[in-house]
């Protein structure tokens, strides 16, 4: 019997998908890369399939099917492939209303860098994105590295899954809508979702006394229903992302505030964002792009 779902959880060859007609309901799904796969595509998929992605299946029982046809994406996020040579890029989640851009104040400390690129991939996909800075309680002062970003117009919260702070502002603002949580490991990705869920939503790791990271915790991406129409999507913690579709030479664009000044022939080294911006260029022109 054909029916369509959402792809939840993405398996070498095979995923889980979510049934339209009862999101409790979960089939497992090989795939073939070859029926799904758009072979005149410039870039190569990792994975054929995305979380978040919707698919029509051919379902056997209540239990299994097999994935029959992958059905237009509205966006996707996307990044280069980390570990392999070429235009082999990673689909982190397709169809989604907002990326989540996790960080924590301290262990790991707030870095800017991820931050950034990320911005830049959600001005490409045009996806919305949320800044959010977990681990509050450890706030020293008025330390506020997320100023910045505020000022630059983009919605940041504060949140701390020890202390509640924000958790509920956090919620309200995801309400009925499709949220990617992405960020370096140890964040707290796992622990603030299952802080807005109610419920425990997969394993948490601790931090490394060592390097001051995460010990990549969660290993595979994973989609959760929460009711309402409400998903998150759970990911492994992320080192690098390697920006698709951004030319070095049109990069200051996505700095707005840099390029306003650039437009006005102006100064700008000395903006916060000068450095990010030229150690992302650099990276870029690097890649011969
Ligand atoms: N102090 C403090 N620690 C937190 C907070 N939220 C999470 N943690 C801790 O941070 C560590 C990492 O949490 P996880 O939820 O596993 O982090 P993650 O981002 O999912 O990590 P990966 O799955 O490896 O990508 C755990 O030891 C949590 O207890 C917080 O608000 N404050
Ligand atoms: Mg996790």
């Amino acid at each position: 019997m054909k029916k369509t779902g959402t792809v939840s959880e993405v398996f070498p060859k095979m995923a889980n998908v979510i049934l339209d007609e009862d999101e409790n309901q979960k089939v497992l799904c090989p795939y073939r890369r070859g029926q799904i796969v758009d072979r005149d595509a410039e870039w190569r998929e990792r994975s054929p399939v995305a979380p978040g992605d919707r698919v029509q299946i051919h379902a056997y029982g209540s239990k299994d099917g097999v994935i029959e046809e992958l059905l237009p994406r509205t966006n996707s996020i996307v990044r280069r492939a980390p570990g392999r040579e070429g235009k082999i890029m990673h689909t982190i989640a397709a169809n989604v209303d907002f990326v989540v851009i996790t960080t924590s104040l301290h262990d790991p400390d707030f870095s800017p860098g991820l931050v950034d690129r990320f911005l830049i991939a959600t001005t490409v996909a045009q996806i919305r994105p949320i800044l959010v800075i977990n681990k509050m309680d450890l706030r020293a002062g008025e330390e506020a590295p997320w100023k910045l970003y505020e000022d630059l117009g983009y919605r940041c919260v504060p949140v701390s899954t020890q202390t509640g702070e924000g958790v509920d502002t956090l919620r309200d603002m995801l309400k009925g809508k499709t949220s990617v949580f992405c960020g370096h490991s140890g964040v707290g990705k796992t622990s603030l979702l299952s802080a807005l869920f109610g419920e425990v939503v997969g394993r948490v790791g601790e931090i490394s006394k060592a390097t001051g990271k995460g010990k990549h915790t969660t290993t595979v991406s994973k989609l959760i229903p929460v009711g309402g129409g409400t998903r998150f999507i759970d990911t492994p913690g992320i080192k690098e992302f390697g920006l698709i579709g951004v030319d070095a030479k049109d990069l200051i664009q996505y700095f707005p505030e840099l390029f306003e000044l650039q437009e006005k022939r102006e100064a700008y080294s000395h903006l916060p964002r000068f450095e990010s911006y030229t150690r992302i260029r650099a990276a870029l022109e690097d890649e011969g792009r």
